[in-house]
């Protein structure tokens, strides 16, 4: 019999909306009920690609706006075939940001339209999932760290949020929103 393919599960949400730990506990959660399961996340810093983008967030180096974009869409470009074999191998993963973040971060900069910002990433993997964490930024900027990587500004992550909100009205893609209260502090 053909194995089953697994499912691709994405969790949204702006910085610090506690969705390592999610991505962790859904993990924990489906290999505890005999489902192979695996996290991964973008940026993948491991990367050629992802090493240039790590240094992009951690202020190290500066890149034109079109530019980062592209990597980080590159990125996850180059994780594709890994991602297809796993699912074909039955195994679910669980995705800590995928191309919402990168359409929500970048659109919220000035000049950029979110139809431009999808194109990059047209004929990825589609994710089963989408749950969208929920945080007020004025919630984010009370937890640990932020404000230490380039785009941790409550400004800016207000526009990130409104950007999401935009998104999540995309009816062909199957998103579950889970809003502030429930979620665990990192
Ligand atoms: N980010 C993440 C983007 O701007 N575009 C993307 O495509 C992706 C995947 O990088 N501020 C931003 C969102 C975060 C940062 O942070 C990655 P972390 O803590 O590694 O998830």
């Amino acid at each position: 019999m053909a194995t089953k393919r697994g499912a691709l599960i994405v969790l949204e949400g702006v910085d610090k909306a506690g969705k390592t730990t999610q991505c962790n506990k859904l993990v924990s959660a489906l290999q505890q009920s005999g489902r192979p399961a695996e996290m991964l996340r973008f940026p993948d810093r491991t990367t050629t690609i992802g090493q240039m983008i790590s240094a992009y967030l951690e202020k190290k180096s500066e890149l034109e706006d079109h530019t980062i974009h592209l990597l980080f869409s590159a990125n996850r470009w180059e994780l594709v075939p890994i991602m297809k074999k796993k699912l074909e191998q039955g195994i679910t993963l669980v995705v800590d940001r995928y191309a919402f973040s990168g359409v929500a971060f970048t659109s919220a900069k000035p000049g950029f339209s979110l139809d431009w910002c999808k194109n990059s990433d047209t004929g990825l993997p589609n994710p089963d999932l989408v749950m969208y964490l929920q945080l007020s930024p004025a919630q984010a900027a009370l937890r640990g760290q932020f404000g230490e990587e380039r785009y941790e500004t409550s400004n800016f992550q207000r526009k990130v949020q409104q950007k999401f909100e935009q998104l999540i009205q995309d009816s062909s893609v199957n998103w579950k929103v889970r809003v502030e209260e429930h979620c665990v502090t990192q």
